[in-house]
Order: C-alpha cells, then sequence, then structure tokens
C-alpha cells in the first residue's frame, strides 16, 4: 500500500508524531488488555498510570486501538476512558478482524499484540510494551487453538516487551512455534521463562540479556539486515509483585475445568480465562498484573531510547 492510501486509514495522534519525527523514542501500548483484561476501573486507572511510566522514563506513549473506522497510534484520556468502560462489548481485533472493523465507522475495537504490532509497525514504532502475549494453547494438539500472535511475530517488525506467558498456555509449544518462526526469545535479566505471575518456569529463554543497552544491539542489529519479525523480551514480574506457584498453579486448573465445561472457544478463551483467575485469586492476580505492565512499560522505554540512540550514532 502506498503511503497516501495508508494515511487514509491511520491516525497518528500528534504527540506522537513529533516524537517520532525528531528521532524520539515511542512505546506502543496494546488496549485489548484494557478492555478485556482488566475489569473497570482499574483497567483505565492502569492504562494512564502505564502512560506516565514511559513518560517518566523518557519515552513518548502510543496506546492503539482501532476507534470508528481509524487506526490510531496515540490515544487521548477520553479514548482510553471509553475504551475501559466499554471492556469486554469493545471489539477484540487480531490481524484477521482489522479490514472489516474499518467498514464501522461507530465501533470500538481493541488491538491484541498482534494488532498493535501490525499499527505499530505502520506508524514506524518499534517497540510495544504489554503484559502477557498470547500463545500455544494447552491442548492445542487437538484444538489448535494458536494465538496469532506469534505469527505475527515472525513477520512484523516490533520488539515486544512482556511478562512472559501464563499458564494458561503450553509454554513448551509456545516456545516451539516461536522457534519455527524465527522469533528470538530474550530473557531479559533471566534465564528462563517467567511465567507471568510468578518468575519462573522449566523452561530457559533462547538468550538472556541484562542490559536494555544490548537488547537495543539485537533488535538493532535484525532490523540492519532487514531479518523481518518481531522479538520477545521476557521481563519478570517484580519479586515483591510475584505471586505464589501452588496458589496460581490451582487458579489456572480451575479456570481451565470451567473453560472446558462451558464450552468456550475461539477468541474468547483468553479473556475468560483471565477473569476467571482473577476471581478466583480474589483480586491478588489483578494487583500483579497491574504492576508487572508498569515494569515491562519501564523497561520498553529504556529499550526504545537505547535504541535511538544507536540509530542516530554516525556508523549506524
Ligand atoms: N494475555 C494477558 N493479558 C491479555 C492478553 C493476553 O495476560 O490481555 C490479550 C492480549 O491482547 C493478547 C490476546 O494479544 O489476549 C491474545 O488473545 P488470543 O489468544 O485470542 O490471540
Ligand atoms: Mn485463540
Amino acid at each position: 500500500m502506498t503511503k497516501a492510501n495508508l494515511s487514509e486509514f491511520l491516525a497518528v495522534s500528534d504527540e506522537v508524531i513529533a516524537a517520532l519525527d525528531a528521532s524520539q523514542p515511542v512505546v506502543a501500548l496494546e488496549s485489548t488488555i484494557i478492555s478485556h483484561g482488566m475489569p473497570y476501573p482499574q483497567n483505565v486507572e492502569t492504562a494512564l498510570s502505564v502512560e506516565d511510566k514511559v513518560r517518566e522514563h523518557g519515552a513518548v506513549p502510543a496506546t492503539i486501538a482501532i476507534l470508528n473506522g481509524s487506526l490510531y497510534a496515540g490515544l487521548s484520556k477520553q479514548q482510553i476512558e471509553s475504551i475501559g468502560k466499554t471492556g469486554q462489548d469493545a471489539i477484540k481485533v487480531s490481524r484477521r478482524d482489522i479490514p472489516f472493523i474499518l467498514q464501522h465507522k461507530n465501533s470500538i475495537g481493541s488491538t491484541t499484540v498482534a494488532a498493535t504490532m501490525i499499527i505499530a509497525a505502520m506508524a514506524g514504532i518499534r517497540v510495544f510494551a504489554t503484559g502477557g502475549i498470547g500463545g500455544v494453547h494447552r491442548g492445542a494438539e487437538t484444538s489448535m487453538d494458536i494465538s496469532a500472535d506469534l505469527s505475527e511475530l515472525g513477520k512484523t517488525n516490533v520488539a515486544v516487551v512482556c511478562a512472559g506467558a501464563k499458564s494458561i498456555l503450553d509454554i513448551g509449544l509456545t516456545r516451539e512455534y516461536l522457534e519455527t518462526q524465527g522469533v528470538p526469545v530474550i530473557g531479559y535479566q533471566t534465564d528462563v521463562w517467567p511465567a507471568f505471575y510468578t518468575r519462573r518456569t522449566g523452561f530457559d529463554v533462547d538468550y538472556r540479556l541484562d542490559t536494555p543497552e544490548d537488547v537495543a544491539s539485537v533488535i538493532n542489529n535484525k532490523m540492519a539486515l532487514d531479518l523481518q519479525g518481531g522479538t520477545v523480551i521476557c521481563v519478570p514480574v517484580p519479586a515483591d509483585f510475584a505471586m505464589d506457584e501452588t496458589v496460581m498453579d490451582a487458579a489456572i486448573n480451575q479456570a481451565l475445568k470451567d473453560m472446558l465445561a462451558r464450552g468456550i472457544t475461539g477468541k474468547d478463551t483468553t479473556p475468560f480465562l483471565l477473569e476467571k483467575i482473577a476471581e478466583i485469586t480474589g483480586g491478588n492476580s489483578l494487583q500483579t498484573n497491574i504492576q508487572l505492565v508498569l515494569n515491562n512499560a519501564k523497561i520498553a522505554s529504556q529499550i526504545a531510547k537505547s535504541l535511538v540512540a544507536k540509530s542516530l550514532e554516525p556508523s549506524g
């Protein structure tokens, strides 16, 4: 698509345009986490504090959504509030859904990791912070339930900072799928995949890196060679906020049982499981979720800053 065609659809905020034009760091943020990942009003409060956190660390936040038929990168407080209030009535948009929601001039579409990556890349944003990515679901060998986030990571050039994948997913299979797609999984100050609410799983990451500069160098190399596709940067939840593994395992198993009993499938599975787990853990998991997203926003901002510095180097 030509730039002219693209700009018919793309609505980048003035602040984000100014930052990109001036080669300042920008961090993309998703909106399905607001509509489907957390309850109101904590979802709106969190989305706004995540933006503050990005600013505090010297980058410009670009929360991404599809509103009234336009692809937005950079939302107003009112727009974030409206997505949060609409909650699960918002349309959860992944890659396949984008052309359809553009037909509806009066709609609230929240973007998953996949759709957020697509819009971020269109706008020229290279770093994205979220809570957890989608993955290969447990039982995928029969259900074939594999998040479109994974194939997106195989083709779209955006680095995604997350707290790993929660064990509602099959982390071993998620890892295999990412390997096939050529997506490197970096452990940020960790040798093993974190499990979102908890800091460790039994699965190794592909590479461990300990500083934002090292992560930015790798992303820079990948872009310089035009190697296509994203990078996953797994940051363990800060120790003070990590949940107890036994409590979490029990909650996840219960949630999976309820899901099967109710026959929930397709795009409804992830939101159902997240809500159920929050309910079972009496809201504790929500606090952990909020804290890990804030921490990821900080690390992503540091990486974005370093990436900008590298592209401004005379040799780079
Ligand atoms: N995992 C979380 N919180 C979330 C999601 C995943 O811990 O909010 C959301 C993200 O938007 C992710 C999406 O991209 O769920 C994956 O959905 P699916 O499995 O249907 O692809
Ligand atoms: Mn799915």
